[in-house]
């Protein structure tokens, strides 16, 4: 880079702090950032807002702006030279626990869970901006389905408060929500405008992430926009790690007896299915760091599980499925990833869920300041691997973390069935549609809502109601399971334990609808036919038992949007993310706002407890 012209450092800035930062940048080998300046007088407003972003981001970052600076020449370098992350590195399966049959071990590992709910805080990464969704929201607005229009964020919020009145002495569930710049504003005006989610005020907590530098070249240089103008790039989830540990909150949660941190993505409407079974796993295993996991197809585009040996470590980590293939080429078999006698990779496929233990967390953030390997990913335009296309920026995952966890830490991997514990919404219907094409996970609005119904319906089996799915059809070329539609809320159950001591026996078919929200309520024998709904809310003190009840009704009708309604700015757009709307024909709904016993029986009346029980 050519040597620029410097103004007179006194002349930049009065400020002492800044006139030091100034130095220090300069010292970096930074001293076209300042420039061709103009004389005082002019751009005063643009070099003190330029001065302001680089003295926010010299606080927020540890080891200030330099020590950034210092990491990107570093990790440059080492990229430039095209040095192999796992180089020694031997991969090996990571012996996973597998969950995903529901036997007699899933529902220990469930209850032990359970009794460990008072002990649990969460971590919701939502700083991303969902680009390649395309949605001028924030993702944890969208609704997770839209027969009742549940955004993501009020599932979860329930999720945690159903948790609370599971515990022999309910304690609120602390929320953490990173959000960032693209986010932040929008997550706290959703959270005031719905009251927090019935949550309380004091149990959310909002770290906001930073953006930072981007850089243009080999040596570091911060790339600027224009003058006084910083290229500015998210960081990656993996900022979560130093946030909680500058915060302050980590170490505050293990202070008040918190045993484990579970972190999550913005998307995930099943990720409290598989819960309680991998807190328990994590308790009996004494896990001190635990991935969920899906089984994976070899090959599939999903980062893969794998135990690492080699240099002196022994780690579990997450291979990106780009490096895992040629790795195991290069050391296991020439015939790379291939499947079990299954059909799955021996490498599980890491859905970025993790329960980690506070007592270790707290431990390796104290000695890495919560900075959890940083990578770089430049596209060069030369071969000499000098020029960037455009500026880069170093990034984190938050599942990178497990890099820290070595032979001393049991780190381990709980394997669910892939719908009951992911599906998330990441990519707009054209994008998602040649994912699916190409034999990926569509990871759309739609199909994440299919999916969610589908969790439902497993909820249902395992209780033992018989379940008649209807065929999968395809919407906007994406496959989805139109129905039985079941939304068991997190108020009437939480574990598979819950649902099978209050649903017994029935039948539910086809495009039929069931939502069930409270926590007493019991079906027994209840029939419910294709197209028809059934829907009981039963406030706290209502206990509702639903008795050979056969419902038919014209329930609620999946309509497909027109390409008129698809286009059309008056059409919701977490609609059109789906390419289809849900209508009530003539649900049956029964809402029991007053605590008492109740029964309804065959006939769909409603009686009070204990009424003529039928021969
Ligand atoms: N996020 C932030 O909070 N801040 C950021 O700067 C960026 C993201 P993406 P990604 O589900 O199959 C992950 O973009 O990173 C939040 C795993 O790394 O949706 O491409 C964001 O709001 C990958 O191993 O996903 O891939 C969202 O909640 C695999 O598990 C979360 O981070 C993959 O997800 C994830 O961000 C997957």
């Amino acid at each position: 880079m050519k040597k620029p012209k410097t103004m007179n450092r006194e002349n930049l800035t009065h400020n002492p702090a800044e006139q030091a930062l100034i130095a220090q940048l300069i010292e970096a080998n930074q001293e076209h950032l300042f420039a061709d300046w103009d004389e005082p007088g002019i751009n005063d407003e643009a070099k003190a807002a330029f001065l302001a972003d680089l003295a926010r981001i010299n606080s927020s970052y540890p080891g200030g702006l330099a020590g950034y600076i210092a990491n990107a020449r570093t990790l440059l370098a080492e990229a430039k030279e095209g040095s192999n992350p796992f180089e020694g590195c031997v991969p090996h399966q990571p012996n996973p626990v597998d969950l995903t049959q529901f036997d007699a071990s899933y529902d220990r590992y469930e209850a032990l869970g359970k009794a460990h709910f008072g002990k649990t805080a969460f971590v919701l990464v939502a700083g991303g901006l969902g680009e390649r969704l395309g949605y001028s929201g924030i993702k944890l607005d969208i609704p997770v389905e839209v027969t009742e229009t549940t955004p993501y964020l009020a599932h979860y919020a329930a999720c945690l408060k159903a948790m609370e009145s599971r515990m022999e002495t309910p304690r609120p569930v602390p929320l953490i929500i990173m959000t960032s710049e693209d986010t932040n504003a929008k997550t706290l005006a959703s959270l005031e405008a719905h009251h927090w989610f019935g949550l309380q005020k004091e149990q959310v907590h909002i770290l906001k992430q930073e953006l930072v530098p981007a850089i243009a070249d080999n040596e570091g240089h911060l790339a600027l926009e224009k003058k006084y103008k910083l290229v500015l790039k998210p960081h990656g989830h993996g900022d979560i790690h130093m946030l909680l540990h500058t915060s302050g909150i980590a170490a505050r949660l293990h202070a008040q007896g918190y045993e484990h941190l579970v972190f999550m993505q913005d998307t995930n409407g099943q990720v409290f299915n598989a819960l309680p079974a991998a807190l328990g796993v994590s308790v009996e295993k004494g896990f001190d760091f635990n991935s969920l996991a899906v089984n994976r197809i070899p090959g599939e585009a999903v980062g893969g599980l794998a135990r690492l040996i080699g240099n002196g470590k022994d780690l579990i980590i997450n291979v990106e499925y780009n490096q895992l293939d040629p790795l195991l080429r290069a050391t296991v078999s020439p015939e790379g990833d291939v499947p079990n006698e299954r059909g799955f990779s021996l490498f599980p496929g890491n859905i970025n869920v993790l329960v980690v233990k506070l007592a270790s967390y707290t431990r390796i953030l104290e000695s890495t300041q919560g900075i959890i390997a940083e990578f770089v990913n430049p596209k060069y335009s030369d071969a000499t691997r000098t020029v960037f296309k455009k500026p880069t920026r170093l990034e984190t995952m938050m599942q990178d973390l497990a890099k820290l966890f070595g032979p001393n830490e049991r780190v381990g991997v709980s394997v669910f069935d892939r719908r009951w514990c992911f599906s998330a919404v990441k990519n707009n219907v054209a994008d998602a549609a040649a994912k699916y094409k190409a034999g990926g996970p569509p990871e759309s609005g739609a199909t994440a809502e299919s999916d969610f119904y589908g969790a439902g319906r497993t909820r249902l089996s395992v209780a033992g109601m018989t379940v008649n799915e209807a065929p999968e059809t395809l919407i906007l070329d994406l496959p989805m399971t139109p129905g039985p539609r079941v939304i068991l809320r997190p108020s009437f159950a939480l574990t598979l334990e819950e649902v099978r001591t209050k649903i017994s026996g029935g039948t539910i078919r086809g495009e039929a609808t069931l939502v069930l929200e409270g926590e007493n309520i019991r079906l027994e024998n209840v029939e419910i036919a294709d197209g028809a709904a059934l829907v009981i809310k039963a406030c706290a003190g209502a206990q509702v038992t639903v008795r050979n009840l056969k419902v038919a009704n014209d329930g609620f009708e999946l309509v497909r949007l027109t390409e008129a309604e698809m286009q059309s700015e008056a059409t919701p757009e977490y609609l059109r993310i789906r390419g289809y709307r849900i209508e009530n024909r003539g649900a049956k709904v029964y809402a029991f706002t007053t605590p008492g016993t109740y029964l309804i029986d065959a006939t769909g009346a409603v009686g009070a407890w204990p009424v003529q029980r039928p021969k």
